[in-house]
């Protein structure tokens, strides 16, 4: 399949053509989503197990023998939450969405291959983690060395992933071409802005899998030093929690206000956040490693005050939604403080979904600037805080903005209508409920002491007790948290495969409402000077890179002198 030049056809050849494109296209997109929420169906029902798991109930004994330890599900749940569910739906969305803005053709046969590439990287994963060759978690540390499956899995799942990158510079510049002075219309700019961060960020971990893991679990080389390969997975797993919320921001900024009934506060703003997103997240990945050695006090220093600045953008975020929202709101008859609020259209699921997400990551947020202290992470990790951090932000603002694309695109896509508006909307509050729940019990516990990543269930009783007696509450909440997020992928499941199977035919939704922006830029593609500024993308690409060396030079310089290498462990 390759894009069609359409200047080159007759009109009615052209618009046939045209047609069978975007056709194409939509299917593709369609795999694209249908995919990464199959991987969510398999990696989410893991997790009330691990949830039950910290309330005292151990199922694992009963799973054998497809599942055999605690360990083994918390890497496939890792695993395939994070990086298959989160890289198919926006490796799919951040090339279609721009596509649709600037209405250029897409590479189709680039596009397809970031699929296949990113399909076979996940099947080699699936077997390495469900035959338990490499039950090593999705932080897949050295010195625990699974098999070579999982490492070159890993490694074609990350490539595939960056080739959006290519399909929308590829788009981007024919748009260009087509509107020469114009500066490149918000959603694409976002969506360029999160791939290239994106792309710069991925080669850390690539650096890592094909210098240090896939050689070593090939048995081309002995042993690893794990300090350099933990700092290489940091560099790209701080900035990959981005690429999980900008994806999301994407569908905040471009789709949202005006699905709430409004318009967009300000394009600047969203434009401002994106790029100190793109410039702050690479630098501070080594605050995932205050606890590890070989850091200074005074690099601990700078990492802390490097992490304040990467809040910043979704500070101005709070603002720009929380402003389009009121708006939004008071337009729709809201009046007084919290009127706004609920004269928002929560009928739809759509918005219920990402006001919820937004809700949740005031919570996780907050999280994310108590662990980016240093002295404070030191109370908090390694303990389930942690866990309680990251699933108000990936497992709740992620995922609920995934799921309110769902339920736009299900029926865009493939012409099917939802089933349910019920259904949809009570699997978007029992998520919302579950991982509150879930979050707030494990944030809870983390204060007491509770360690992440520990199979405490398959304690005897007595020591369970002993240990967690005094963390039996929230764990119990945990508990909780975990059965109603069961019962809402009950809800979501059932919605989306129901509808993608048996929905009526529509054409509701054919066309996508990106939101307008309010004030005096609305409708203009060239918003002021600011944008005009930002639009300079590779000046910006090249700043990023110099400051990413800046910063990890003198991290890594150390590591490289002492050749403290480690030959691999297998404890599962
Ligand atoms: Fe984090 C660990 C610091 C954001 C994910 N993070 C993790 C891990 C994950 C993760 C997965 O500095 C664990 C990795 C592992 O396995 O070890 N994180 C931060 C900071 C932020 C942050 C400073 N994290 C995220 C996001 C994630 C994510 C986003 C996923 C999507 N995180 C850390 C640190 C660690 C860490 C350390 C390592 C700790 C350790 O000990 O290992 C910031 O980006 C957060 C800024 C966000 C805000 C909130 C703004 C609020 C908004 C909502 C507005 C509401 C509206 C609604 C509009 C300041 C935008 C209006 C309605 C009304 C009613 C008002
Ligand atoms: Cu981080």
């Amino acid at each position: 399949m390759s894009a069609v030049g359409f200047a080159d056809l007759s009109h009615d050849e052209a618009s046939a053509s045209v047609g069978s494109t975007w056709a194409a296209a939509r299917r593709l997109m369609l795999a694209f989503l249908v995919t990464g929420f199959s991987a969510l169906m398999i990696g989410a029902s893991i997790g009330p197990l691990q949830a039950l798991n910290y309330a005292g109930i151990d199922l694992y004994p009963f799973l054998e023998p497809a599942l055999k330890t605690y360990y083994q599900g918390l890497t496939i749940h890792g695993v395939l939450n994070a990086y298959v569910f989160t890289f198919f739906v926006t490796a799919g969305l951040l090339v279609y969405l721009p596509a649709r803005e600037m209405d250029v053709p897409i590479p189709l046969g680039l596009w397809g291959a970031c699929y296949g590439t990113m399909a076979v990287g996940t099947l080699m994963l699936l077997v390495a983690m469900f035959d338990n060759s490499a039950t090593v978690l999705w932080t897949f540390y050295p010195p625990l060395k699974g098999s070579a499956f999982f490492y070159v899995g890993m490694t074609l799942l990350a490539f595939g992933s960056v080739l959006p990158l290519p399909v929308l510079l590829v788009m981007r510049r024919r748009w260009r071409t087509l509107h020469p002075g114009m500066i490149t219309p918000l959603v694409t700019y976002m969506s360029v802005i999160t791939m290239l961060m994106w792309g710069v960020c991925s080669l850390g971990v690539g650096l890592e899998l094909l210098v240090q893991l896939v050689p070593w679990s090939l048995g081309w080389i002995d042993a690893v030093n794990p300090m350099i390969a933990r700092t290489l997975f940091w560099l790209t797993g701080h900035p990959i929690v981005y690429f999980w919320l900008m994806p999301a921001y994407v569908s905040w900024y471009g789709l949202l206000p005006r699905q709430a009934g409004g318009k967009l506060a300000s394009d600047t703003m969203a434009r401002i956040t994106f790029v100190m997103l793109f410039v702050f997240s690479l630098p501070v990945g080594s605050h995932h490693q205050f606890a590890d050695p070989g850091f200074s006090p005074i690099w601990r220093g700078i990492l802390t005050a490097l992490t304040m600045s990467v809040a910043l953008p979704s500070l101005i975020t709070a603002f720009t939604i929380g402003l389009s929202l009121e708006y939004a709101g008071r337009r729709r008859g809201g009046r007084g403080i919290f009127g706004w609020f609920t004269a928002l259209p929560w009928g739809n699921p759509a918005v219920a979904a990402q006001v919820l997400a937004a809700i949740t990551f005031i919570v996780g947020g907050s999280t994310g600037l108590v662990n980016g202290s240093w002295q404070l992470d030191s109370i908090v990790h390694n303990t389930t805080y942690l866990p309680g951090h990251f699933h108000l932000t990936v497992g709740s603002v992620t995922a609920l903005t995934f799921m309110s694309l769902a339920f736009w695109m299900v029926p865009h896509l493939s012409g099917k209508a939802l089933v349910s508006r019920r259904l949809a909307l009570a699997s978007v509050w029992l998520w919302f409920v579950g991982i509150s729940l879930f979050a707030v019990g494990m944030l809870w516990s983390g204060l007491h002491g509770v360690p992440r990543r520990a199979w405490v269930s398959s304690l005897p009783a007595p020591v369970y007790d002993a240990l967690y007696g005094n963390a039996q509450l929230p764990l119990a909440v945990v508990g909780l948290g975990g059965a109603v997020l069961w019962l809402a992928l009950l809800c979501f499941y059932s919605l989306f495969f129901a509808s993608l199977v048996f929905g009526a035919k529509t054409e509701e939704g054919r066309e996508i409402g990106f939101a307008e922006v309010l004030g005096a830029y609305a409708g203009s593609a060239a918003p002021n000077r600011v944008a005009g500024a930002l639009d300079h993308i590779w000046i910006m690409t090249w700043l990023v890179a110099l400051a990413t060396v800046a910063a990890y030079v003198p991290i890594l310089w150390p590591f490289l002198q002492h050749a403290n290498l480690s030959t691999g462990w297998r404890v599962w």
